[in-house]
């Protein structure tokens, strides 16, 4: 039986446990999150930039961003039917609340509630990027006043260990202590101590990495790489990719109107534009026979950053990209939004099942913790026989173990077995190193190759003892992706 439905099952056995108790209906809520789409929490310090991107995620540009009352306020956003905004205050049942609309933006009012009154806003509106997750915008961690860091704590490292997101994409600017500290405490949870499987790593604000420069983005995966191989940094989350998420934001919501005062910059010279382009202040007051107001010129740089302005006058001078849709592609390219799309497909929504189930357990185990009934031992047991017995939960620890430097032996060695239990992506290709078009029969003589090699290691004395178990989860892994493999023959 798969993971999701023993989880299930286990359940609607509490639900019979804890009926007629007040846990019932948490449970229930509970059971109805199995199904409901992925829940990612964005994360980070005050100003990372975590609302940009969030918009740059769902295409539109639904979050505020820089002030407003409602940047302080844990925020879901959600698929469904109508558009909506709904606020839970801290006393008092839910509300609906009025909202506007203005250059796509929302302006939410909050009447008469004020921010630190509200313990979250969920707004649901109808989209195609929402449908596989709910993506929660939280207040910065950090420098705020404290009530607010404290819901973005409470939202993330729950004191009753049940995490509202299943998984976390966290921002990072400059790595600081802090940072360090509240990846860990959000991982310091019972099935997967400390987990880099559910969250990852932005390097965020990329662009102004290299000063704004054209290969900013080329420094800036430097140094996410070097994040990424950090040990401190790899025991937390997965991977860290650079984006930049303004740029990101901007081009999927770009304008017509935008790309024709872009164009008017891409039409100078490369001389001229480059001396143009030198400040901020030199952009928006140079040349007034641009025929761009600095109002025009300002609401440029607010949309692109001197970088993303440099970086799309170029590429129309080029001709690169001729067309708003061509730029828009080419922008969500090189702004690492795509690649930041592949990886939150192949870490989160491929393993969504996992997630969801561990969110579920977790909140089960601690039910069964905090109140005693006939049957609830019994509850507990199995709670914990399929926490220690599921596969992918023995993917997840290996991965963790590794992460952590528990597991450790040459490094091909050690690269193939993360690659093997899916570290860096669930499909049997990305776990076999093949690419997306592989065929069964290529991919069943990779796996068998897998097994064997696998097999060896398990068996053979020599091992070290964490790397035995760890070989032992590879080779269930490889016969896992063959009989798959065998099942869509
Ligand atoms: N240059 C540049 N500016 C960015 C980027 N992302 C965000 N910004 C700017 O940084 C400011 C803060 O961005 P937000 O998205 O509101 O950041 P946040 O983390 O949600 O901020 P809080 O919710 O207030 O903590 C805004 O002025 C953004 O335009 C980026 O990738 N590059
Ligand atoms: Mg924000």
């Amino acid at each position: 039986m798969s993971l999701i439905d023993r989880t299930r099952n286990t359940l609607a056995q509490a639900l019979s446990v804890y009926a007629g108790t007040g846990y019932h209906e948490r449970l229930a809520a509970v059971r109805d999150r199995l199904d409901e789409p992925l829940r990612v929490a964005v994360a980070g310090r005050v100003k990372a930039g975590k609302s940009t991107l969030l918009n740059a995620l769902i295409g539109e540009r639904l979050a505020p961003t820089d002030a407003g009352e409602c940047t302080r306020v844990v925020t879901w956003y959600q698929d469904g039917h109508a558009y909506r905004v709904t606020a839970t205050p801290q006393q008092g049942s839910p509300r609906r609340l009025r909202f506007t609309r203005d250059d796509g933006v929302i302006d939410i009012d909050l009447g008469d509630l004020r921010a630190e009154d509200v313990a979250q806003l969920v707004v649901t509106w109808p989209s195609q990027a929402l449908r596989s997750v709910t993506l929660i915008d939280t207040p910065g961690i950090g420098s705020l006043s404290e009530q607010i860091s404290r819901s973005t704590w409470g939202l993330l490292v729950p004191d009753d260990e049940e995490t509202p997101a299943d998984a976390v994409i966290y921002l990072l600017r400059h790595l600081h202590a802090n940072d360090v500290e509240f990846l860990r405490a959000f991982h310091d949870t019972e099935v997967s101590r400390p987990s880099p499987v559910n969250a990852i790593g932005v390097l965020s604000r990329a662009d102004e990495i290299g000063a704004g420069r054209l290969d900013s983005m080329a420094s800036a995966r430097r140094i996410a790489t070097r994040l990424g191989n950090d040990p401190n940094v790899r025991r937390l989350v997965q991977s860290v990719v650079p984006v930049a998420g303004l740029l990101a934001e901007t081009a999927v919501t770009l304008t017509e109107t935008e790309v024709a005062h872009l164009r008017r910059i891409a039409a100078l010279p490369v001389r001229q534009a480059e001396d143009l382009l030198l400040s901020v202040d030199r952009f928006v007051q140079a040349r007034p026979e641009l025929g761009l107001t600095s109002l025009e010129r300002e609401a440029l740089l607010a949309r692109f950053g001197l970088f993303g302005v440099r970086l799309t006058s170029t590429l129309l001078r080029r001709a690169v990209a001729g067309t708003a849709t061509e730029l828009s592609r080419e922008l969500a390219e090189r702004s690492g939004l795509n690649h930041l799309r592949e990886i939150i497909g192949s870490l989160f929504l491929e393993r969504r099942d996992v997630l969801k189930s561990r969110s579920a357990l977790l909140a089960l185990a601690d039910i069964t913790r905090s109140c005693e009934r006939p049957g609830s031992a019994a509850l507990a047991a199995e709670v914990e026989g399929i926490v220690a017995s599921a596969h992918p939960f023995n993917e997840l620890r290996v991965l963790s173990s590794l992460r952590a430097g528990w597991v450790t032996g040459k490094a091909d060695v050690v690269a193939d077995l993360e690659q093997v239990i899916g570290g860096s992506g669930n499909s049997a290709g990305q776990r076999l190193r093949l690419t997306p078009d592989a065929s069964v029969p290529e991919l069943t003589a990779a796996a068998e190759q897998a097994l064997v090699r696998w097999q060896r290691r398990a068996e053979n004395p020599m091992t070290a003892y964490e790397m035995t178990v760890a070989a032992r989860v590879a080779v269930r892994s490889c016969e896992g992706m063959l009989a798959e493999l065998g099942r869509s023959r």
